[in-house]
């Protein structure tokens, strides 16, 4: 498999920044002017009208929106990025996350409100470190928040925690879901009722660690020329708690029907799988991570399978790019994070603008950054 490490983008957004340094301080030397990138790189260096929206939340970072709109309201779902300082590796443990905020509007364009806590890693009996993605859910009174984290053996496993309320505080069951694994849950609640997890995320989300069905502590790829790894799709019980069936596969092809392959970094799965229904169809999109784009593929059902379509989200400033899409009052919201506020890759803030379709169904690429 084409290792794109995780320090090649930013190698490239400091050489893009050495380059804005350079035409801004004219009498700088070649040596002072990294230093000034470097610097640069690690504030806010670039200007407001590079991007194509502004931070949602400023006093806090946050990472991995997972927007819903509950009793006409959209509430939003996010990591809560500190700085632990942890060294940036490919593992991905510089994301060292430790509790939950949710938050909400009232409508697309209303302030936005912060409830706090909702989830801390203190109160999950088995979890060890790194709450990463979360997702939630609403079934029958009850709200489901679905999260990735660290057990205390260091193995990503997805758990779920319940409130009575959108905002929590969530009650975390006492072991991880059953059948699940790796990173990025992901819940769709079908027009019939009918809900789906899917999850997933390769390097350090340790999806290429459960190829057997049983955890191992080395990594394996299939070769470049077979079909990549995919993220994981499951059928939630009643309860909303528990995987009923088999998970399968979530079969991801290109317009010929053949599956996306290990070496196309472009188009494969990497992590942030997202599902949405528009008109009748199924949208599976995720993010590409070493090429940083999230794609999107389209198919009949919600297990798929789905064939590849395009680009929805370009690069975004920082190594990850995640998001979720919504409907509210009859538009459509893509809401994603960069790293605006910080120039750090796992310090980010979430951010939201609008997403819209062709005529055909596809879906308009959005540039979010033009650094
Ligand atoms: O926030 C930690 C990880 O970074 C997420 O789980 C991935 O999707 C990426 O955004």
């Amino acid at each position: 498999m084409k290792k794109h490490s995780f320090f090649r983008k930013t190698v490239f957004a400091l050489m893009a920044t050495t380059a804005l340094a350079t035409a801004c301080q004219s009498n700088t030397s070649a040596g002072e002017g990294e230093e000034t990138a470097t610097a640069s790189a690690d504030s806010t260096a670039t200007a407001d009208q590079n991007y194509l929206s502004q931070p949602l939340v400023t006093d806090i970072y946050t990472a991995d929106p997972s927007a819903h709109v509950f009793n006409g309201k959209i509430y939003i779902y996010p990591s809560h990025d500190i700085d632990a300082n942890v060294p940036e590796k490919d593992d991905g443990s510089h994301f060292a996350m430790k509790d939950y905020h949710v938050f909400s509007m009232d409508n697309p364009d209303a302030k936005i409100v912060d409830h706090g806590v909702a989830l801390d890693i203190q109160d999950i009996p088995w979890a060890g470190r790194q709450l990463w993605a979360p997702d939630a859910a609403f079934k029958d009174g009850t709200y489901y928040l679905y999260f990735p984290v660290k057990d205390k053996e260091d193995v990503f496993r997805i758990g779920v925690a319940t409130s009575s309320s959108p905002t929590g505080p969530f009650k975390p069951q006492p072991q991880p879901m059953d059948k699940t694994f790796s990173i990025d849950p992901a819940v769709f609640v079908d027009t019939d009722g009918s809900a789906y997890m899917y999850f997933g995320g390769i390097w350090g989300g340790q999806l290429q660690r459960w190829s057997t069905g049983t955890y191992k502590t080395s990594d394996e790829y299939p070769a470049d020329d077979q079909p990549a790894l995919t993220a994981k799709v499951g059928r939630l019980s009643s309860d909303m708690t528990s995987i009923s069936g088999d998970v399968q596969n979530v079969q991801i092809v290109d317009q010929d029907g053949k599956p996306l392959l290990t070496g196309d970094n472009e188009r494969r799965f990497f992590e942030a799988p997202f599902m949405h229904k528009y008109n009748g169809k199924y949208y599976f999109s995720y993010s590409t991570g070493d090429t940083h784009n999230i794609v999107y593929a389209i198919g009949d059902s919600p297990t798929g399978p789905f064939t590849y379509q395009g680009v929805l989200l370009k690069p975004v400033q920082g190594w990850t790019n995640h998001h979720s899409i919504i409907e509210y009052d009859g538009k459509w919201y893509l809401f994603y994070h960069d790293t605006q506020l910080s120039g750090k890759t796992h310090l980010r803030n979430i951010k939201m603008t609008e997403l819209k379709y062709n005529p055909d169904g596809t879906i308009q690429t959005i540039t979010a950054y033009n650094g």
